[in-house]
């Protein structure tokens, strides 16, 4: 009978929790932002737990791999028989992948002791960890990450060569890496009814592999290697540790700003949480340059804080370029610039420099591909508007667009 059903501790609190954001947040869909909410409550409280374990435990000792056991001296030797316990073998490179079929659902929190994980080294040269520095410095799945993580991430990536027609990934698969480029063009092809077709390429820099490690979903396309190439590694369980939990506290940061940008509005609040997941910041000084007119465009950005100013090389009178620019826009918090390269696969169409200190958010041309389609109008009819104050500024009819 109802009456005697006693009314859990807590519940009450939870629920009206609940009520409140809905009622503050006015979401589209009640059964998403209850996930979200939800996951959030949960994350909260387990991050609690985990303060209090953490004051009673002693610190966690690092545990290396064994690679290059022969050349070690027999201090460090010794050093890893203390370690015994903790230590586990390399799994690097495409041979040793994982083939059973991962079941886990996307949950940055599952892994409840984090702290026993083991955390992963691979030894490294001099010289590797420089090319590896100058690998990962763009990389935007780094970029929100505090340094202690990041060095994580250096010590775990493994150098991996490969060869003219290599698949790397290949649709459909496990996710057992996510890929770091140093060098080499990796073309991008996605099935499409039965056929694959190439949809774009990295040319020596960039990143993939992250999207099945996390969303724990299939490879999403395949990626093959046109030359040789070197690229680096970084295992499932590392990328779980330091990037997917990274991405909880980044939702957390960014998810506020994003629900306010309006070229969004028109998105699912999952499809925004995406966007979330994918982007880097990166900040800038007053008076430097963030887009050179006329270079190749591989990214989109959306003003933080702060303020750009667009700069166009005006023409002379021959229709020439000189090199004076004249400003044509500014854009400040909330707002969006670097589409138009992306969209009319041109050279970026003017310069752009950041107005006192200002941080932009970070979209690689890929994720905006596959994540900014619904938002593809608001844009074109954007740039429309450029093309009418083109004319105004320099006489003449233009079609940015094609
Ligand atoms: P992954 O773990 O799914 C394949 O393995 C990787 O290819 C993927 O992560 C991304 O890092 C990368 N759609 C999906 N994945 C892509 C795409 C893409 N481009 C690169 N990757 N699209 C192409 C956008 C230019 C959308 C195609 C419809
Ligand atoms: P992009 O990828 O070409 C430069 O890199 C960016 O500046 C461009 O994308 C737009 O996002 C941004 N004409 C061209 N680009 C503009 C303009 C613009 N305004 C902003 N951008 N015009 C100003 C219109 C108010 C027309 C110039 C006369």
């Amino acid at each position: 009978m109802m009456s005697n059903v006693e009314i859990p501790a807590g519940l009450k609190e939870l629920l009206q929790g609940y009520t409140v954001e809905v009622l503050r947040h006015r979401p589209p869909n009640l059964v998403e932002f209850a996930v979200q909410y939800f996951t959030q409550v949960l994350e909260n409280q387990r991050n609690d737990q985990r303060a209090k374990k953490r004051s009673t435990k002693p610190a966690r000792k690092g545990v290396t791999f064994e690679i290059n056991k022969s050349s070690k001296d027999d201090e460090e030797e010794e050093e890893e028989e203390e370690e015994e316990e903790d230590t586990i073998k390399s799994t690097t490179g495409k041979y040793n992948r994982r083939v059973s079929v991962c079941a886990e659902a996307y949950n940055p929190d599952d892994d409840e002791d984090d702290d026993a994980e083991p955390r992963v080294v691979h030894p490294k040269t001099d010289e590797q960890r420089r090319r590896l520095q100058d690998a990962c410095r763009d990389i935007l799945l780094f970029k929100t990450l505090e340094q202690e993580q990041f060095s994580e991430v250096l010590d775990a990536m493994f150098e991996v060569l490969v060869k003219p027609q290599e698949h790397i990934i290949d649709q459909g698969d496990d996710g057992d890496n996510f890929y770091v480029i140093e060098k080499g063009v990796y073309d991008i092809f996605v099935q499409k009814d039965g056929v694959s077709v190439c949809v774009g390429k990295y040319d020596n820099k960039g990143s993939f592999g992250e999207l099945a490690l996390m969303y724990n979903t299939p490879r999403a396309a395949t990626i093959i290697a046109t030359h040789e190439g070197a690229l680096w590694g970084l295992d499932r369980a590392t990328f779980h540790r330091l990037i997917v939990k990274n991405n909880a506290k980044k939702r957390k940061m960014y998810e506020a700003f994003i629900e306010c940008v309006p070229l969004l509005k028109s998105l699912e609040l999952s499809e925004r949480m995406k966007i979330v997941d994918v982007l880097g910041a990166r900040g800038f000084k007053d008076g430097q340059r963030i887009i050179t007119q006329g270079e190749e465009a591989d990214c989109f950005y959306i003003v933080e804080s702060g303020e750009v100013k667009i700069m166009i090389k005006s023409k002379t009178k021959a229709g020439q370029q000189d090199n004076t620019e004249v400003e044509v826009a500014r854009c400040s918090r909330g707002q969006y610039f670097g589409e138009l390269a992306l969209v009319t696969n041109k050279p970026r169409a003017a310069s752009v420099y950041a107005v006192g200190d200002t941080k932009c958010l970070v979209i690689d041309i890929q994720a905006f591909e596959r994540l900014l389609g619904p938002c593809m109008d608001i844009m074109k009819r954007n740039i429309s508007q450029y093309e009418d104050q083109l004319v105004a500024l320099f006489g003449s009819s233009v079609d940015l667009k094609h």
